[in-house]
């Protein structure tokens, strides 16, 4: 038989990725928005007023993963970030996606955070 694989899922979900617990709905999290493609839920530890993650359902390690082997999918995953902006804040955010430890990244499931709701501070 055919190994089976999901449709728009490019590597398998990880056993321990928390992230692809909480899309399959076995972790709970605070659900913003949706579309065939991606989820939004509230970070656990917010930033800002508006703390969002914006997270392709499937699998990829960090967005430069995502954006060499399903770049329309990073697209959906920018829509719906700039979506969430408009419902929850005015419109205007901060969008960040952390690569590698370097940079801050403990989640190694793709994620755009969106930040909004106040005035924001410089670099
Ligand atoms: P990063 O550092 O870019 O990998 O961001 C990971 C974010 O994930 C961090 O801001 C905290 C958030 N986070 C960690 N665990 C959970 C969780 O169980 N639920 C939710 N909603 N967010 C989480």
């Amino acid at each position: 038989t055919e190994s089976s694989t999901t449709a728009g899922t490019a590597s398998p979900a990880g056993a321990d990725c928390l992230f692809c617990k909480i899309i399959g709905g076995e972790i709970p999290a605070d659900l913003v928005a949706e579309s065939a493609t991606t989820v939004a839920f509230k970070d656990i530890n917010p930033k800002a007023p508006v703390h969002v993650l914006v997270v392709p359902r499937a699998h990829h390690a960090d967005v430069s993963a995502l954006a060499g082997s399903d770049p329309m999918v990073l697209a959906d995953v920018v829509a719906l970030a700039d979506q969430v902006a408009s419902d929850l804040a005015d419109g205007q955010y901060r969008l960040i996606w952390n690569v590698g430890p370097k940079a801050g990244q403990t989640i190694f499931h793709a994620h755009a955070h969106v930040l909004a709701g106040t005035q924001l501070g410089g670099f």
